[in-house]
């Protein structure tokens, strides 16, 4: 596409988005183009709670299905379009409610706690959500020892590390944070030995062993804007050094590895965006038995603060039934 059809497709979904009442929401892994004509760029939570706070009718969520999902079980009398309908997320595939029920039976006392990254059925048989931003204090705040971690094991890990309480960790993964290995990383800080390296919590133990920084894409965002940060070696899906670089310039980012790339992510385009606003198509709407159910997991998380945004304390109770 020309940078004349980008601008013109620019205004005419700028047009539609007036006449709808509509929002564009974008998530830090989203096309550089789609990031640019979004209202608000964030992670899955922050998107979702914006949502519900905003006046607008239509949610146009560019991201991927389960975030579409918390977007319409946190605001359920809007319209919630997912441009592309084909955009889901291999890591939250890797956890069923069968599987998890068959799971709980062999750990009768373990609370479960279920990464946002996963589908709202299973999120509405879980005790408790989390996002990587908060996983850390949502498992300290619960009363018991035994917890059941679903479905990421690199943050199940990592939480485990960092809580004296037993997990057990259901064996899925994000295949593009597990394209970030050790050795890039090591190769990495041999070419910019001042830039500090940063990763998400889905990289691997090994990833994380050589990290000065672990956190959420909103945490990464946050600490990028320091003034005392001039260079970094960032760990995720490398959709966010757009924003990073748009937001600092002058500041260097260096992806931890180009391959870090998640296709479904990327399926999200300028056309489909306007063809989603166009047609009001296609929507996610989450039935609304499993939306009561799964929405009781994720009121519980909020009224637990995170650590690396202040979007805990900040949101708690905000949701609109
Ligand atoms: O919750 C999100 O948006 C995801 C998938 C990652 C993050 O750390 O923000």
């Amino acid at each position: 596409m020309t940078l004349a059809d980008t601008k013109i497709l620019s205004e005419e979904i700028a047009n539609l988005k007036r006449e709808r009442n509509a929002i564009i929401l974008a998530h830090n892994y989203q096309l550089a183009e789609v990031q640019d004509i979004a209202d608000f760029v964030g992670d899955s939570l922050e998107l979702s709670q914006i949502a519900a706070d905003s006046s607008a009718q239509v949610i146009v969520f560019c991201g991927v299905r389960f975030m579409a999902e918390v977007a319409s079980i946190l605001c359920p009398d809007k319209i919630v379009l997912l441009p592309s309908v084909d955009s889901g997320c291999l890591l939250a595939d890797m956890v069923t409610t069968d599987l998890l029920r068959q799971k709980r039976k062999e750990n009768p006392n373990a609370s479960v706690v279920c990464y946002i990254n996963s589908p709202a059925e299973v999120k509405a048989e879980s005790d408790i959500c989390c996002t990587s931003a908060n996983a850390v204090q949502v498992i300290k705040s619960l009363p018991g020892n035994d917890i059941l971690f679903i479905p990421d094991q690199c943050l199940g890990h990592y939480v485990s590390t960092k809580v004296d309480k037993h997990i057990v960790i259901w064996p899925g993964y994000c295949p593009p944070h597990i394209q970030i290995r050790p050795e890039g990383i090591l190769r990495l800080k041999r070419k910019y030995p001042k830039a500090e390296v940063i990763v998400h919590p889905e990289c691997s133990p090994e990833v994380i062993a050589l990290a000065d920084k672990v956190m959420g894409t909103s945490g990464i965002v946050n600490y990028a804007r320091r003034d005392d940060i001039s260079e970094l070696i960032v760990g995720t899906e490398i959709g966010i050094i757009h924003r990073l670089k748009k937001e600092n310039p002058g500041k260097r980012f260096i992806p931890a590895s180009e391959k870090a790339i998640c296709p479904d992510m990327k399926l999200i385009t300028l056309e489909k965006v306007f063809l989603s606003l166009r047609d009001l198509q296609p929507q996610v709407k989450v039935a609304d038995k499993i939306r009561d159910k799964a929405g009781v997991a994720i009121d519980r998380m909020l009224t637990v603060p995170s650590s690396d945004s202040i979007r805990g304390d900040m949101l708690a109770g905000r949701r609109q039934m």
